[in-house]
């Protein structure tokens, strides 16, 4: 097996606009960790999902960082392949993203034609962590309903729920697509609770329980009208399969990271569509690299739901690459060679804090 020339490890930080809560916690800046390789013909990019700490799955920057160094870019030069290595989906998919990015670079070929793109923008919504107050929250959802936003999605836990959706639901009225994620902070003793969101015509309600309790979200998915979509749970074509079968859920969101690179998230797509399910493409705050290459998978035929994929000036003063500007609602998908985008030199050098090169 011939692997890169080079793989190169790339860590960034940049701070956020506005710090973003969810039931995990605050962030105030986004741990980047890029991957970087080059081949004969062509140099490829990617973006590790990864947060700084393992609150959202269990993986974490400095934990990608060191797989990949460790175990997973060691691998690209024997025949055990990167599927040898348990779990660290993140890790791999950044990985195999710059890999692909390198290949398709060589060919000319665009991710979008890749993949099976089957449209040249994508509908996208914004996701609205926790705020310290109603109004707070209002004035943010005001903001980009004006932007123009297709959806807005509300972060939730116990005791944040119904009061923000209520006060968005009366200031906004019905027509705004309007839903919500829990990112796993109920318990299923609290589906008498989440029935009261049912009043407020959300498109879904995203991963009310825990990872692990599938059958807690049959039960629940039982006793609500807001159809269930899953999100953390889903790390395969496999468990998509299984929360589908088990009435777990009626919607999935894929994001590549989550479930180890660009090929797994089209095998969900594809075994969604073939049951009937919409599916839709979350986010993970990514710089304008992560974002460029899920806009080409978000622009499949069955991402029929806005993604979690915002402009660029939604998270960062400034991105990595040319900035992703919202048109009607929409982010247009670049059409270049890979990706499409490569990362300003000037930016990499103002966010980078270190590099480290793993092949040479
Ligand atoms: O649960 O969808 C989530 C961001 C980080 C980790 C988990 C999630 C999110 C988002 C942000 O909701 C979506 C975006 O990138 O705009
Ligand atoms: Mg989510």
């Amino acid at each position: 097996m011939t692997g890169p020339e080079a793989v190169e490890l790339r860590r960034l930080r940049l701070p956020l606009v506005e710090p973003f809560g969810t039931a995990h916690g605050t962030q105030h800046e986004r741990d980047v960790l890029l991957v970087r390789v080059l081949t004969s013909d062509a140099e490829g990019w990617g973006e590790c999902a990864a947060l700084s700490e393992p609150t959202y799955t269990a993986e974490y920057t400095e934990g990608a960082a060191d797989v990949l160094r460790r175990h997973l870019v060691p691998r690209l030069f024997d025949d055990a392949g990167l599927d040898s290595v348990q779990g660290h989906p993140m890790a791999k998919a950044a990985l195999r993203a710059a890999l692909l990015d390198a290949a398709l670079r060589g060919e000319g070929r665009s991710l979008k034609d890749y993949l099976g793109a089957a449209r040249s923008t994508v509908p996208v919504g914004v996701s609205v962590g926790l705020q310290p107050s109603l109004d707070a929250m209002l004035e943010t959802v005001a903001r980009y309903v004006e932007q123009g936003y297709a959806r807005v999605k509300l972060k939730i836990q116990p005791g944040w729920d119904v009061e923000p959706v209520s006060a968005v639901r009366d200031r906004f009225g019905p027509r705004l697509q309007l839903q919500v994620d829990a990112n796993g902070s109920y318990t299923v003793d609290d589906a008498r609770h989440l029935q009261d969101l049912d009043s407020f015509a959300l498109v879904l309600i995203e991963q009310p329980l825990p990872a692990d309790d599938l059958l807690g979200h049959v039960a629940v998915a039982e006793r609500i009208t807001t159809p269930v979509c899953l999100d953390e749970s889903i790390g395969s074509a496999a468990d998509a399969d299984t929360a589908i079968r088990l009435g777990a859920c009626r919607i999935v969101n894929i994001k590549a990271g989550r479930v180890g690179g660009l090929d797994e998230a089209v095998r969900i797509h594809d075994l969604c569509q073939k049951q009937g399910v919409p599916v839709w493409c979350g986010g993970m705050l990514e710089t304008g690299v992560g974002r460029a290459a899920a806009l080409a998978l978000a622009a499949l035929p069955n991402f029929t739901l806005p993604a979690d994929l915002s402009a660029s000036d939604r998270y960062y003063r400034e991105d990595l690459t040319d900035p992703f500007v919202l048109h009607d609602g929409c982010l247009t998908v670049p059409d270049g060679p890979g990706i499409g985008v490569t990362p300003h030199p000037e930016a990499l050098a103002q966010f980078t804090t270190s590099v480290e090169q793993l092949v040479q």
